[in-house]
């Protein structure tokens, strides 16, 4: 099994190497790829060095059985063909081909069997928002159909890039240093603050992260689901949290909402309001699955239900969903 990463150096990329380590992934052969940045680096996979090789329009995919990219939504535009040509399954982060017909947009905990059919040899792993959410979404819609969801993001550094995590912590220093604070990858300084934007407007006053998870949840889970999401950057450094209502098609109990995310899989209850459990992203990074607790019936609405969700950005959000997608595959050979 010769296994690429695409776009090695960005922190989905690094993710990836120890994702594919940890779970012992079944590869005979890893080889990196890189802009003309980072080609020519080494980074360590299974205690050897691996050098950088650059991306570029060339024969250097044929024989690999699976290439997990994740260098912007341009660039996998641009190598798709490259990439695929000699049958190479090209497992995309970006956001390129999500929304694509005959190109399948997998969570594994909820719609592993689309994963099967790729006849274009690409599968989009969804937007990291979304793949939290619908974990959590899935659980109860086992029990009742959801008819809207109501979501509110708090979305950490990390989802801007791994200089984007360096910003935050410069801006923290450089604000206790009563130094100038520089601001590059945000719209504004993040340190002590939030911004109510992620991605750019689009015309309806909506972001476009907000439309990715209207657009992505009805896909990934089949269903007419109406989804309005307000997204925020907060100054967290790699979890993302969400405050999620919905409106099911029948009432459902706190108890029977307790019990279904409890058997669900990839999802850990952490909910006991009486000795102050519940998620949050500073103990929930690094972890692979997704967190949800602050379980409550909506005051006002009889079919309401509220619920926190955290998941580990960086991974379940990208690299490790990716990975679960492969490894279902290959459970299926
Ligand atoms: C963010 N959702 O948090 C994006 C990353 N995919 O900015």
């Amino acid at each position: 099994m010769k296994v690429a990463i695409v776009g090695v150096s960005g922190a989905v990329g690094q993710e990836f190497l120890r994702v594919l380590e940890e779970r012992n992934f079944p590869l005979d052969q890893l080889i990196l790829f890189g802009s003309s940045r980072s080609a020519g680096k080494k980074y360590l996979f299974r205690e050897r060095e691996i050098e950088v090789k650059l991306l570029q329009h060339n024969d250097d995919f044929k024989g690999v059985d699976i290439a997990f990219t994740s260098a912007g939504g341009g660039t996998a535009e641009e190598y798709a063909d490259t990439i695929t040509r000699y049958g190479t399954l090209m497992i995309d982060n970006s956001s390129a081909f999500r929304m694509k017909e005959n190109i399948p947009l997998v969570v594994p905990e909820v719609n592993a069997k689309d994963a099967e059919n790729h006849p274009l040899n690409i599968i989009a792993n969804p937007n990291c928002t979304t793949i939290q959410m619908v974990v959590a979404l899935n659980a109860l819609e086992q029990i009742s159909h959801i008819r809207r969801a109501y979501v509110s993001t708090y979305q950490a550094a990390s989802g801007a890039g791994s200089a984007a995590m360096d910003e935050l912590y410069n801006q923290y220093r450089q604000t206790l240093a009563k130094e100038k604070v520089s601001v590059e990858k945000f719209p504004y300084q993040l340190a002590f603050n939030l911004i109510p934007q992620v991605d750019v407007f689009t015309e309806n006053g909506y972001t476009k992260e907000e439309m990715k998870m209207y657009n992505e949840t009805r896909k990934i889970m089949h269903s007419d689901i109406q989804v309005s999401a307000t997204c925020v950057r907060v100054p967290a450094l790699r979890a993302h949290s969400e405050s999620i209502w919905i409106e099911t098609e029948r009432p459902i109990s706190v108890e029977e909402a307790r019990a279904a995310f409890s058997k669900a899989k990839g999802i850990v209850l952490q909910d006991n309001p009486a000795q102050k459990e519940y998620p949050m992203p500073l103990f929930v990074s690094q972890k692979d699955p997704v967190y949800v607790g602050r379980i409550r019936k909506d005051l006002t609405n009889e079919n309401g239900l509220t619920f926190w969700v955290v998941g580990d950005q960086i991974k379940k959000g990208a690299a490790l969903n990716a990975v679960q997608i492969a490894e279902y595959l290959l459970t299926k050979r």
